[in-house]
């Protein structure tokens, strides 16, 4: 049990009946067993101990400066990946409380630092809410990292201690006089726990801006000192490249949040509309702008975690949203007495919304634990925004306008699309005779077993259709060009042939319809050549997924194959590469003069021999699982990935399959 701690800040503690001797030992082990299970069972604190886990102890020791900064003493957090792979957290808050705490024979400090649950518990009247997924506390970065240094500046002195795996090796010291105030956590993450020690600029990037929108006038700035990887071989480049630093500060919140969001797009009025309110301790503020895309886009938040499912709070905007513009459309005589109303699906086309909810006691549900389930929120939110929304348009009426009337052509595009869609149902798969020709279907019916290869090219599906264990395995080649979805609206989508062959595969639907009980294989892989072109056909397809089967993603039904780059062989020895530095590696360990080397430019030069084993057998395959981190940093990079140049595109897919080749499940 995590001990309560109340105290430090003056409350009673409870003390044992026991001697004081006796007491203080109780605890010590209390505190041990504590890092102890933390250590046993990573995955129960942070997730996993994967890439995923490993950026969460950062954001952990964030969130815990954000707490002081929406307490109103910090404005500045500084983030450092240092050279030695460690990461510190500075903040300028009032600094973690130093003072021995009697009760529990120890620092204040270095009880936050060692009991689980701690940095929250106590003086929670200060923190009108407090950020963090799981508010696990810094005690479970300690318990996670090989070392942990903290520096705490307050009262006028410079204080510090050192943690290994969770333990103190050093008392709480005055190390010096200081008349600044804040705290410094530095943390090395243990590699007996992670799997990966790698941050990834990029993960930590986006939630940092995520927090700077969040929280205005707070400065979060971002140091990558790390040697630049692509660099190490070059030694002319003695000195390594300078650190990387960006810095988030936005005065103008979520307004600005959304003008990030459709930077580079047409909107249809300037600036976003912004709406906030409160009412029974929740705050509500949302910000809003239409642009000339045909996608959705709403990012929510709850105590400035990402609601990525939903919930309350996102159906009380949509309802306000729909009745405010209906209410208003027709008193200004936009919409005449023989039009119906405008649907809420009439009214997402082109939106961008972020929404942000403060609120005492959030509950998360669903199952990543990211949809706000409290039940009150809906209301609360529902009369701010529809009262803002009326004041808004009262205000700037010449902004409805535009709003109609997109809503207009986007009812008029999803009859067309619904007719479209018809014609797709009716051909998805409810029996065999439904299926697609092209598609090698496997024998197995049950679909928790049944793995789905999306292969592009023929000579590749003749390989993978030849390799394949039939039982369980089928391939859908793919001929002819897929449609980017970003650029189409849903009735061009589903009157493409390459889209309308995978989703009658699938049998699941999409859109609104999507019904997961109809999906024929829990497993998809996309198998694609190792190249640009392959990449980009990648591409289109994950974005046919993440945009209109975002559910498929989700719930981990998509995984990316990964076939090797290169053959190596020596003597008999075969050994398949991945990578130029797998490469690299295995024929360092060969005698290079007897070793020949293969390379693979596309999926069709492997044998089905091969293809089953380097990239199909259950057994040695390398995949890939798909999985939105970060939905804003998703919807970035298919901005990116969809865009016209195509080095970015390049460098992006090259980075990150080779950070993510350790996922089979
Ligand atoms: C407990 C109490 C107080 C501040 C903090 C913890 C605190 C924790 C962290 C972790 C990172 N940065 C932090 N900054 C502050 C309140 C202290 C007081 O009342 O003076």
């Amino acid at each position: 049990m995590p001990e309560e701690i109340n105290a430090i800040t003056g409350g009673a503690v409870t003390s044992d009946q026991a001697a004081p001797s006796a007491d203080y030992g109780a605890k010590d082990i209390q505190v041990l067993e504590g890092l102890e299970a933390v250590r046993k069972r990573p995955g129960m604190y942070i997730g996993d101990q994967g890439s995923r886990g490993l950026h969460h102890l950062v954001y952990e020791v964030v969130d815990n400066s954000i707490d002081e900064a929406l307490a109103g003493f910090c404005d500045k957090v500084d983030v450092t990946i240092h050279p030695d792979g460690s990461v510190s957290v500075r903040d300028n808050g009032r600094g973690i409380p130093t003072e021995y705490h009697p009760g529990a024979g120890k620092s204040a400090a270095e009880v936050v630092l060692t009991v689980l649950h701690a940095g929250g518990k106590f003086d929670k009247g200060a923190y009108q809410v407090s950020g963090g997924l799981h508010g696990v506390g810094v005690s479970v970065v300690n318990a996670l990292s090989s070392w942990l240094e903290l520096n705490i500046k307050r009262d006028g002195g410079e204080f510090v201690q050192r943690y290994e795996r969770g333990i103190p090796v050093s008392e709480l010291t005055r190390a010096g006089d200081s008349d600044e105030h804040g705290t410094t956590v530095r943390f090395m993450a243990d590699d007996e726990i992670f799997s990966t020690t790698e941050y990834l600029p990029d993960i930590l990037k986006g939630r940092l801006r995520e927090l700077a929108f969040l929280n205005p006038g707070v400065t979060i700035t971002f140091t990558d000192t790390r040697p630049d990887p692509s660099e190490e071989e070059e030694e002319e480049e003695e000195e390594g490249r300078p650190p990387q630093v960006k810095s988030f500060h936005y005065e103008g919140g979520i307004r600005s949040f959304v003008e990030y969001l459709n930077r580079g797009k047409e909107t249809a009025f300037k600036p976003p509309l912004r709406i906030q309110g409160a009412r029974d301790r929740t705050t509500v503020e949302v910000a809003l702008q239409y642009n000339d895309s045909y996608i959705e886009r709403v990012f929510a938040f709850a105590n400035l975690i990402n609601t990525v499912e939903g919930g309350t709070h996102v159906s009380g905007f949509r309802t306000a949203l729909t009745r405010a513009i209906n209410d208003e459309a027709r008193r200004a005589k936009l919409l005449k007495e023989k039009d119906a109303n405008l649907s809420g699906d009439d009214l997402k086309e082109g939106l961008t919304v972020v929404i942000s909810v403060k609120l005492m006691e959030p509950q998360f549900e669903g199952q990543t634990k990211t949809k706000l389930g409290n039940g009150d929120v809906k209301g609360i939110v529902d009369s701010i925004v529809y009262e803002g929304l009326k004041v808004a348009f009262e205000e700037t009426p010449e902004i409805l306008k535009p709003i109609v009337d997109k809503a207009m052509r986007a009812r008029q595009a999803r009859e067309a699309a619904r007719k479209a869609r018809d014609l797709v149902r009716r051909g998805s798969a409810m029996n065999k005779l439904d299926l697609p020709g092209k598609l090698a279907d496997c024998s197995n019916r049950d679909p928790s077993e049944c793995e789905l290869y999306i292969v592009e090219g023929d000579s590749a599906g003749g390989s993978a259709k030849q390799g394949r264990d039939r039982g369980f395995q089928a391939i859908l080649p793919l001929r002819g060009k897929i449609l980017n979805v970003e650029k189409a609206r849903l009735d061009k989508i589903l009157s493409n042939d390459v889209v309308r062959t995978i989703i009658q595969a699938l049998g699941c639907g999409l859109g609104d319809d999507y019904d997961p009980s109809r999906l024929r294989y829990h497993k998809i892989f996309l198998m694609a050549d190792a190249d640009v072109d392959g990449a980009h056909i990648r591409t289109l397809l994950l974005t046919l997924f993440y945009r209109h089967m975002p559910q498929i993603i989700e719930n981990g039904h998509l995984f990316v194959a990964q076939p090797p780059l290169y053959r190596v062989q020596e003597g008999k020895k075969v050994e398949y590469c991945y990578s130029e530095k797998d490469l690299k590696d295995t024929t360092a360990r060969m005698d290079p003069k007897r070793t020949s080397v293969q390379r693979y430019k596309g999926l069709g030069e492997m044998n089905p021999g091969q293809l089953w084993e380097t990239t199909m057998d259950p057994e040695n395959r390398i995949i890939l699982k798909v999985r939105v981190e970060d939905a804003i940093l998703a919807d970035e990079l298919f901005g990116i990935l969809m865009g016209d140049a195509v080095e970015p595109r390049r460098e992006f897919i090259e980075n990150h399959a080779r950070e993510v080749r350790n996922l089979d499940i």
